[in-house]
């Protein structure tokens, strides 16, 4: 496949296995499990002939990691983002001292009065350093980073996830754990 195909298979996948899977016909395990076969049938009815080939090249090559296989391969999930009800098991983790929140500059006046919210998904996610979080702030407009203090969070009892792929997400971030980190300087008052 050439990348532009890569980047449509991987949009479709991200669709259905984190937002949408009723629309293919679709449950999802806990876990976020869904079996490979079943995802391939269900994609050659909707008129996607996908193979099996094709999504091991996705998984494979993906720039964020975003799907993984099961220890059998016969089952395959979204890592993370997903907006769909699904246990998705994950393990608590220590996070590091800092961790970033790359956001667009339209959005920071909430931000500044509540805090970050998972707004859609399951959780707010994080990114382990400030380019990353700038990439992720740019989807929609000027990025702007928060410096999230996950170690401060995690002392006073804040449960942090990490996935295989590097995002760390949490249920919430109150404005007292936030600080500046790109982007032009909030207008609120400085903290
Ligand atoms: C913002 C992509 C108003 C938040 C990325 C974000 C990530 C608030 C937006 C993953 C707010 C939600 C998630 C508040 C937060 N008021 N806006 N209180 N609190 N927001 O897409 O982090 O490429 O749900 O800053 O890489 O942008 O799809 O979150 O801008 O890993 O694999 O509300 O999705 O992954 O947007 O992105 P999202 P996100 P993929």
């Amino acid at each position: 496949m050439d990348a532009e195909r890569r980047t449509k298979v991987s949009k479709y996948l991200s669709k259905h296995l984190r937002h949408e899977p009723e629309r293919l016909g679709l449950t999802l395990a806990p876990g976020g499990w869904v079996e490979v076969d079943a995802l391939l049938a269900a994609c050659a009815r909707h008129r996607l002939a996908l193979t099996r080939a094709d999504v091991e090249e996705v998984v494979a090559t993906n720039d964020k990691l975003r799907f993984s296989f099961d220890e059998t391969g016969r089952r395959i999930r979204a890592n993370q983002g997903h907006s769909v009800k699904v246990d998705l098991q994950l393990e608590p983790a220590v996070p590091p001292e800092i961790l970033y929140h790359g956001t667009t500059e339209r959005f920071v006046p909430l931000i500044e009065e509540q805090g970050l919210c998972k707004m859609s998904r399951h959780h707010v996610h994080l990114s382990p350093d400030v380019p990353t979080a700038i990439r992720v702030g740019a989807r929609r407009g000027r990025p702007f980073v928060y410096a999230v203090d996950s170690a401060g969070m995690s002392r006073d009892g804040f449960v942090f996830f990490r996935w295989a792929n590097g995002v760390w997400l949490v249920d919430a971030v109150a404005t007292r754990y936030l600080r500046h980190a790109h982007g032009p300087a909030p207008e609120a008052p400085k903290r």
